[in-house]
C-alpha cells in the first residue's frame, strides 16, 4: 500500500458510523461528495467559536482575524493548483457556479450568434446546461467531442472541429461516470492553437490528481471543495488574471465594488470583483485546511493509491457474471467504477448494497447524454478515495453476488 490507509481512516469519524445496528458504513460514493477529516471539521468549529465576524468590513480584531483566515485559505488554494497569484482564485459556491460565472460574465460579453462552443459527450449537466441556456439566448452553436466505445475522447474528431475556429472549448478533466482522465494539456494546447479560450471542469480531477493550472495553461479551471475533503457551499473558479480583468462582474452587491454612486458603480479589483455579498467564510477556512490535509498526505500518493484500488476493483468486478463495466482500463482512469448488472435495475443494486452499509450511487449521475450514448438509462457507481481499502472492494463484490442471488 502506498498510503497508511488505516491511519488516514482515523481522521474520518464518519467511517466508524453504523448505518444500522452492527453494520458499519462502506463509503464508496466520494465522486458525489467526499468525507471530511476531523481537522476540517474542527477548524470550522474553532472558527465559529473563536473568530467569527464578517470579512473586509471591520477594523476590530475579530473581523481582521476572519479576513486573514479567509484570505489565507485563498493563498493555500492558489498554491495547491499552482496559480500564478491568489488574485486568480475566485471563491464561488461550487463547480456549477464557477462554470456559470464563465457563461455569464465571460461568454455573454464575448460571444455572439453563430460563435462555436465545443463541449464533449461525457460532460456533467453543469457543463452542458449553462451552454444550452446561452444557445437559447444568444444563438451560439454547440458541438461535441465524441466519446469512443472505450470511453475515451475522440481527439481526431476534436481536431477537425477546431477547423471551425471555436471561441471556447469546455471539457471535463476527469469523467464522473467513466473515470476517464482526459489529456487536458493536449486538448488545451490544440484549443489555443485554434484561437479558443479553454475552460476545464476540474470537479473530479483536483481532488484526485496533482493539478497545475499553469503547466496545463488552462484559461479557466473550476472545482468544488466538498469533493476534496472540504465543506459543501464553496468552490473555486481559477482564471488567468488577464481574462478575469477583461470581464464584467458576475453578481452585483457588497464587496464586489470599489465605489457606488446613485446611478453607477466601479467594480473592485480581483478577486473581489467576482465575490458579491457575504461569502462562505467558515467554509473557506475549512477549504484551506482540506488543502493542507491533502498536501500533507501528498497528491501523487493519493493518485497512486486510487490507481491500485481501481485496478483491483475492475479486476474483481469483471469476474462477476452479468456485470458490465463502463469506461477505459485502470491506466486511463481515476477511481470510478460505473457498472450495470444484467437483469437488475441500478437503483435496486444500490438499495440492496445499502442494507450491508455499502454506499454507492445509482442513476445517470447528472450525465444523461453520456448514458444515452451507451444506450442505458442508469448505472450503479462505486468510487474510491484516499480512505478506501481493498477490503472494501471485496465487500462490494460480495454484496453484488448477494444481489445476484436475490434476483435469482
Ligand atoms: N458530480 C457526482 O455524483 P458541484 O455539484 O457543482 O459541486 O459539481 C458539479 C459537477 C461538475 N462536473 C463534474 C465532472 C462533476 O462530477 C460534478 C458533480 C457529482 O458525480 C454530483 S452530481
Amino acid at each position: 500500500m502506498t498510503l497508511d490507509v488505516e491511519q488516514i481512516r482515523k481522521d474520518f469519524p464518519i467511517l466508524e458510523r453504523e448505518t444500522r445496528p452492527g453494520v458499519r458504513v462502506t463509503y464508496l460514493d466520494s465522486t458525489a461528495t467526499s468525507q471530511k477529516p476531523v481537522q476540517v471539521i474542527e477548524a470550522m468549529n474553532d472558527y465559529y467559536r473563536r473568530s467569527n465576524a464578517n470579512i473586509h468590513r471591520g477594523v476590530h480584531t475579530l473581523a481582521e482575524e476572519a479576513t486573514s483566515m479567509y484570505e489565507g485559505a485563498r493563498e493555500k488554494i492558489a498554491k495547491f493548483i499552482n496559480a500564478a497569484s491568489s488574485r486568480e482564485v475566485i471563491y464561488t459556491r461550487n463547480t456549477t457556479e464557477s462554470i456559470n460565472l464563465v457563461a455569464y460574465a465571460w461568454a455573454r460579453a464575448k460571444l455572439k450568434t453563430g460563435d462555436l462552443v465545443i463541449l464533449t459527450e461525457m460532460e456533467h449537466h453543469s457543463n452542458l446546461v449553462p451552454w444550452h441556456m446561452l444557445q437559447m439566448e444568444r444563438g451560439i452553436e454547440l458541438d461535441f467531442i465524441p466519446v469512443t466505445e472505450e470511453g475515451l475522447l475522440d481527439l481526431e474528431t476534436y481536431k477537425s472541429l477546431l477547423d471551425r475556429r471555436p471561441k471556447l472549448i469546455s471539457f471535463t478533466h476527469m469523467s464522473n461516470v467513466l473515470g476517464t482522465v482526459n489529456p487536458a494539456a493536449e486538448i488545451i494546447r490544440l484549443g489555443h492553437d485554434a484561437g479558443a479560450v479553454v475552460l476545464v471542469d476540474g470537479a473530479q480531477s483536483v481532488p484526485h490528481l496533482k493539478v497545475d493550472v499553469q503547466a496545463l495553461d488552462a484559461d479557466f479551471y473550476a472545482f468544488s471543495a466538498h469533493k476534496m475533503c472540504g465543506p459543501t457551499g464553496i468552490g473555486v473558479l481559477y482564471g488567468k488574471s488577464t481574462l478575469l480583468e477583461s470581464m464584467p462582474p458576475f453578481l452585483g452587491g457588497g464587496d464586489m465594488i470599489k465605489e457606488v454612486k446613485l446611478r453607477s458603480f466601479r467594480p473592485n479589483t480581483l478577486p473581489h470583483k467576482f465575490e458579491a455579498g457575504t461569502p462562505a467564510i467558515a467554509e473557506a477556512v475549512g477549504f484551506g485546511v482540506a488543502v493542507d490535509y491533502l498536501s500533507a498526505v501528498g497528491m501523487e500518493r493519493i493518485a497512486a493509491h486510487e490507481h491500485e484500488i481501481i485496478e483491483y476493483a475492475l479486476d474483481r468486478l469483471e469476474e462477476i457474471p452479468g456485470v458490465k463495466l463502463f469506461g477505459p482500463s485502470a491506466d486511463k482512469k481515476g477511481g470510478v467504477a460505473a457498472f450495470t448488472l444484467e437483469g437488475v435495475h441500478p437503483h435496486d443494486v444500490a438499495q440492496i448494497l445499502d442494507r450491508d452499509g455499502i454506499a454507492v450511487r445509482a442513476g445517470h449521475h447528472c450525465a444523461q447524454p453520456l448514458h444515452e450514448k451507451f444506450g442505458i438509462p442508469a448505472t450503479s457507481r462505486a468510487s474510491f478515495y484516499l480512505y478506501n481499502t481493498m477490503q472494501e472492494v471485496d465487500l462490494l463484490v460480495n454484496g453484488i453476488y448477494k444481489v445476484k442471488e436475490m434476483f435469482g
